[in-house]
């Protein structure tokens, strides 16, 4: 079995337009194509270096409010000048995108542009046709082979034979790798992303890698969305792969396990790694895969009897209680500290609102992951302990 073909999509800087994209998007995903999808106003930078981590075979953009012959064509130049002159690059943009200057376009290095009238599924079937097609080794060291690396091993799996992973020298640097998980709604995305923002101030030089996930049935297509919500990650110290679970459950794909290793081995300073939304009853990290497990919680969980049903609760060392500005949010945290305590562990609960620009609760988040080296709680004798805020504390921002 071959893997879905991989796109990305984008709508240029300056252009709120994105309806069509949205409605094309899921087109693409109906007929079996992985669709990664950056947003709306996104610079060439940013779709060329999304395009690359991702390791897409095209770039797909949507543009409306004019200046395509010029972005579309730095698109194929920066692609080019980045040794990425495999991706190719597409779009549309109805009616303001001329017979005349499409013309220009395609001699500049553009692929297929689709003029208004052109049905969904002939773009679709343009798009598994010309797309689809196996990708040549990448060598060296960059982002550029690391991301054909990532390729290699999903499509290993794909076929059903394991990947070629050379085991890393013993004393080689390992990556901290945080695994976050949560129901869905919850704002991991958002969190991670507000984590990632005090990375690159706190950290001026490091690198940081992230490892998202999203749902896909076997042979099926995919949005992978995460890159849409985490604007500041959209960086080049940041590298992000998205990943479709490709029909397993649990919240990860098969190759994460060998993706992720790859990526602790790869110079990074931490490897972010987040699940689909999760049940209760899910455990995606077995305990060699991450150092430390992060929880994310809605305080809208139902009755406190719920608590009892979430396995992850007696599992991650930190449990984050998201969306804390609810009016839920005082009782939620009283009853998951008191869930916790039945543990005996030494497990911490942070209360954030992840969206808020400056969060404290997020700011406590990050110097927990990063600062403490760790809170791993290694045996039973623990005592539960709730390091950060209170519910009163909480009340009192
Ligand atoms: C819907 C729309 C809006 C909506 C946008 C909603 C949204 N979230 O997208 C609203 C009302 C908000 C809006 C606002 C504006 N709009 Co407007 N809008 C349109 C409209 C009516 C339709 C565009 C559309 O979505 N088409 C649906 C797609 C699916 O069909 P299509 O365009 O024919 O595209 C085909 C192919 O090109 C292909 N395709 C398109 N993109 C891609 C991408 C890929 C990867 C692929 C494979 C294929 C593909 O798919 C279709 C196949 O049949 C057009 C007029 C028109 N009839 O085109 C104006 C239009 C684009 N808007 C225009 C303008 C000026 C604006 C505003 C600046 C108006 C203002 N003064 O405020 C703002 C700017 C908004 C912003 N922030 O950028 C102008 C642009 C003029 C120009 N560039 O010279 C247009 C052309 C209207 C006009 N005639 O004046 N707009």
């Amino acid at each position: 079995m071959r893997s879905p073909v991989r796109v990305l999509t984008a709508v240029p800087i300056c252009d709120g337009h994105d309806s069509a994209i949205n409605t094309i998007n899921l087109e693409f995903i109906r007929h079996g194509i992985e669709v990664v999808y950056l947003g709306f106003h996104r610079y060439v930078s940013d779709i060329v270096r999304a395009a690359i981590q991702e390791d897409v075979a095209a770039v797909g953009i949507s543009s409306y409010n004019g200046g395509h012959i010029e972005f579309f064509a730095e698109v194929v130049r920066v692609l080019r000048r980045k040794g990425a002159s495999d991706i190719a690059v597409f779009g549309g943009g109805g009616g303001t995108i001329t017979q005349a200057d499409v013309k220009l376009m395609k001699r500049r290095g553009v692929d297929q542009i689709f003029f208004a009238g052109t049905s969904l599924e002939q773009m679709a079937d343009y798009v598994r046709d010309h797309y689809g097609k196996r990708r040549a080794k990448r060598s060296g060291n960059g982002d550029l082979a690391l991301a054909r690396k990532l390729t290699e091993i999903e499509e290993a799996f794909t076929s059903g034979k394991k990947p070629q992973t050379r085991t890393p020298a013993r004393n080689s640097h390992r990556a901290q790798v945080i695994g976050f998980t949560g129901p869905g709604g919850a704002g991991k995305t958002t969190l991670i992303d507000e984590l990632v923002l005090r990375f690159l101030h706190d950290q001026p030089s490091g690198r940081l890698a992230i490892l998202s996930h999203d749902p896909s049935v076997v042979g099926e297509g995919a949005l992978l969305g995460d890159r849409a919500t985490m604007i500041n990650s959209q960086d080049d110290r940041i590298f992000m792969r998205s990943m479709a679970t490709r029909g397993q459950a649990g919240g990860l794909s098969p190759a994460t396990e060998s993706c992720l290793e790859l990526l602790a081995h790869s110079g990074f300073d931490y490897v972010f790694i987040e699940t689909v939304g999760t049940g209760q009853e899910a455990m995606p990290f077995r305990s060699k895969l991450v150092d430390q497990t992060v929880l994310v919680m809605n305080p809208d969980y139902g009755a406190r009897l719920q608590l009892q049903k979430i396995v992850m609760l007696d599992v991650a060392e930190i449990v984050v209680v998201n969306k804390t500005d609810l009016d839920r949010a005082k009782a939620a945290l009283l009853e998951i500290e008191q869930r916790l305590t039945q543990n005996k562990r030494k497990q911490q609960i942070v209360a954030t609102v992840a969206k808020r620009h400056r969060d404290r609760g997020v700011d406590e988040l990050y110097e927990l992951i990063t600062k403490n080296g760790g809170t791993r709680a290694s045996g039973a004798s623990r005592t539960a302990q709730r390091a950060v805020p209170t519910a009163a504390k909480v009340k009192s921002r």
